[in-house]
């Protein structure tokens, strides 16, 4: 043993400090996205669907990218997707856009509590409900409504499920926009993030016990990654090879948290997949037929019992987190404009147009009729009431649809319930 004072043998070691991840650029900064490796549209690789997972990881860290600066396809990765499917595509997006400017202008009219857009993002939705059967399942979070709506889920329901009115048929008990529709492949979304991962992988494992030929894919976003059901799901998808298509989608931004906090400085979201052995893709998810192609890839894997895949879709949240939300207090409000993967509808159109398939008059149809859709379903939504119309006249309701037979405790407290309102 040393009889030399522990302090003084520490005196020249440096203090020990933490290091805090801070945005690039705050509100009234000039963003410059320069420093962003974004390789050419064609570059990547494409290994074999039942590759080893080890032969995927490179791409951990490259980018898909499938639309050229030329709006042309481009790569081994290029979907070859009939224009038909590349239409309907361009027109659900379209769709998902107008849908959601008038929900946000419905809110801040007060006929609602809450809204979240996904715009910017529209692509990574969209192109996953083409991409995927009409049976498999989503664990969706609350920005995946193209999924929805892409699948041909009524526009009125989804509205009434944001009034809380007499046509939701989740009766008001979830908060807006957190749809629930089993028939369309479509997980009841859980405010509690990074739930879908583990959800997913969950019933993906059953489906292969029970011999079913359906997958399942879950959505987390870039911050939601930090939470330790990201890991549990990774670990069971790893070990039992899984049936099932994980998805990242960082949008740079979880609420006013970017995204070094959930650790981005560190590694890309896809690189965390080389650890567990999964199969890893990144992709730009502002380019549609790249995510198409993604997911494609993915559930080829999948089916063939290949494993599961991890993918990363790079994106921008174009706007606020939510209703809730004022992002010019935390960042610069150009920094949309800035983004360096443009916007994923105007690539897809540029695309349509420059294979001959599309032009600006028809793309103009294409939005007057997504408008009066959008605008004829919220007439039908309305007539069935508004949020702040809804009353406690139907307190019974609140007792119901939980145990198939009611337990004596919560009958007291629904008979309670009832007699109050009685007195009122
Ligand atoms: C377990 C849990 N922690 C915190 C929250 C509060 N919260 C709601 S959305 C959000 C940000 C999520 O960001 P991200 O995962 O990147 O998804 P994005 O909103 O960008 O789509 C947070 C922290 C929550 N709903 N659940
Ligand atoms: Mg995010």
């Amino acid at each position: 043993m040393s009889d030399k004072d522990p302090e003084a043998t520490r005196a020249n070691r440096p203090v020990l400090e933490l290091h805090v991840p801070e945005p690039r650029y705050r509100p009234g900064d000039t963003p410059d996205f320069s420093n962003l490796v974004i390789p050419a549209a064609g570059s990547a690789p494409r290994p074999d669907p039942s590759a080893a997972a080890a032969r995927t990881h490179p791409l951990a860290t490259d980018l898909v990218r499938v639309l050229g600066d030329d709006d042309q396809a481009h790569g081994p990765w290029d979907p070859k997707v009939d224009p038909d499917i590349l239409r309907k595509m361009l027109k659900d997006m379209v769709t998902v856009r107008v849908f959601d400017d008038r929900m946000y202008r419905a809110q801040r009219q007060g006929k609602t509590s809450f809204y979240m857009k996904c715009t910017g993002e529209e692509a990574v939705a969209i192109a996953a409900a083409a991409a995927l059967d009409r049976d498999d399942m989503h664990f969706p979070s609350y920005r995946q409504q193209g999924l929805l709506i892409a699948r041909g889920y009524p526009l009125t329901t989804m509205m009434c499920q944001i009034y809380s009115n007499a046509g939701d048929p989740l009766k008001g008990r979830q908060l807006p926009i957190m749809y629930s529709d089993k028939a369309h492949g479509f997980f009841s979304i859980s405010g509690n993030l990074g739930t879908q991962f583990p959800q997913a992988v969950g019933w993906a494992m059953a489906a292969a016990i029970k011999g079913d030929h359906r997958i399942a894919m879950g959505w987390i976003g870039d911050g939601a990654t930090a939470e330790g059901d990201f890991h549990s799901a990774m670990t069971f998808a790893a070990v039992y090879n899984v049936p099932v298509i994980l998805a990242v989608v960082n949008n740079q931004w979880a609420i006013s948290s970017f995204s070094g906090i959930a650790g981005a400085e560190r590694a890309t979201f896809a690189q965390r997949a080389v650890g567990y052995g999964i199969a890893s893709l990144r992709v730009d998810g502002n380019d549609a037929l790249a995510v198409y192609a993604a997911i494609k890839w993915a559930s080829e894997r999948a089916r063939a019992n290949d494993g599961p895949t991890m993918i990363e879709f790079f994106t921008y949240r174009a706007e606020g987190h939510s209703t809730s939300d004022d992002p010019t207090g935390y960042r610069p409000a150009s920094e949309a404009k800035a983004w360096p993967l443009g916007d994923p509808v105007e690539r897809l159109k540029a695309h349509l147009i420059a294979l001959g398939e599309w032009d600006e008059v028809r793309h103009s149809a294409l939005a007057a009729q997504s408008d009066v859709e959008v605008r004829a379903a919220q007439k039908v939504a309305e007539k069935l009431g508004i949020l702040p119309q809804q009353g406690k006249d139907n307190i019974e309701s609140m007792f119901e649809d939980v145990y198939a037979e009611v337990p004596w405790h919560i009958a007291e407290q629904r008979a309670a319930a009832l007699a109050e309102a009685k007195d009122k």
